[in-house]
């Protein structure tokens, strides 16, 4: 039985970025017996940008609606809030401890979000990668599946865990980081060399998963392509065609190969009719299925308390094991 962890940040609406470079594979995973699926809201992170209060509560609670929405089954899975678990703090501070200074200064996302957020570079935004390290190591993970944009947070994780084993024997789990073959990263409908992202100021550059069909359409039919007349996947020279043939494989659920020779002497404005199309449908009942939960708040707290309370029962046992192997006197 293999132990699959993944989180998203509720720093907004879902995009479809996340759709298919994470939770669609999420449920893929969760329907396979031979794995053991945990996924989380990581609203701990998101606070490492400035959030409205009022707002980042109904992004949660979204979220968690989205999550069951998309088919992520609590009776299969645990789905939980991160902050509902307060071993991830503790052990982030823990990992604090193991972890250098110098590796989280060199961090991808680190620098990006930095030069985003200037005025408020906060501890927190640099100390990212520790607690995803602590939300990963807490449940003995195998595999974590996530965008490409996350793989650097894996391998430093990786390191973490290394560097603690090689000083107190095996504490700790080393995982593997798992990217999808097609999706890994999907990018802006205005900028294709730039992930599509949450918080992306420009919105004809996100597909929001609750977008409606005409939204939809909008976009995609705005969405930057080259002055090129060919269809033909090369993310290098043609991002924006290879983005579209990317979502429209996604949402079919054929290959790229499959997908190019379907779209051969399509003109650019009928491909991106032709992904708006697919996208509509692969989101439909998604978005029906979310209408409805939305408004069942009790439902869903009493699904993320549960939820809440398998995890930490898993989190609490590597979280003393942990702090046994340091010295702690633990009861
Ligand atoms: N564009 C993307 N393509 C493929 N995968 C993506 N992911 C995010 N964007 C894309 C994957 O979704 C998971 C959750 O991401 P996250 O919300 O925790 O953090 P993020 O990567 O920072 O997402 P955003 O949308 O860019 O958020 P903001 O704008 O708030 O920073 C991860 O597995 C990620 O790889």
């Amino acid at each position: 039985m293999k132990t699959i962890y993944s989180a998203i940040q509720p720093s907004g609406i879902m995009t479809l970025g996340n759709y298919i470079g994470a939770v669609n594979n999420w449920r893929n995973m969760q329907n396979d017996k031979d794995n053991k699926c945990i996924f989380a809201l990581a609203d701990l992170h998101t606070i490492t940008v400035r959030q409205n209060p009022e707002e980042f509560y109904k992004n949660c609670m979204s979220f968690y609606a989205l999550f069951q929405a998309v088919g992520l089954d609590a009776k299969k899975s645990i789905i939980y809030l991160q902050s509902h678990v307060h071993q991830h703090s503790e052990l982030a501070w823990l990992l604090n401890c193991y972890t250098y200074v110098g590796e989280m200064n060199r961090m991808t996302q680190f620098k990006d979000k930095s030069a985003k957020h200037a005025d408020n570079i906060n501890m927190g935004l640099m100390d990212y990668p520790v607690l995803m390290a602590a939300d990963i190591l807490l449940y003995d993970t195998d595999l974590v599946p996530v965008g490409y944009d996350q793989l650097q947070h894996i391998e430093i994780t990786r390191d973490i865990a290394t560097r603690v084993n090689n000083i107190y024997g095996d504490i700790f789990k080393v995982p593997e980081g798992f990217t999808p073959k097609i999706g890994a990263k999907i990018t802006s409908l205005q900028d294709p060399t730039s992930k599509m992202s949450k918080s992306d100021p420009n919105p004809n550059g996100v597909i929001s998963c609750l977008d409606p069909p005409e939204v939809i359409v909008k976009k995609f039919k705005k969405a930057v392509t080259d002055s090129d007349t060919t269809i033909a996947y090369d993310p290098e020279n043609k991002a924006g065609i290879s983005n579209l043939l990317g979502i429209l494989a996604v949402a079919t659920g054929k290959t790229i190969e499959q997908t190019v020779e379907d779209c051969q002497g399509l003109r650019y404005g009928d491909l991106k009719l032709r992904v708006a199309d697919s996208v509509i449908e692969m989101l439909r009942p998604f978005q029906e299925e979310y209408r409805r939960l939305i408004d069942s708040k009790d439902y869903l707290m009493s699904c993320a308390k549960e939820g809440a309370q398998k995890a930490s029962e898993i989190a609490e046992k590597t979280l003393k094991r942990f702090k046994q192997a340091i010295g702690y006197v633990v009861d």
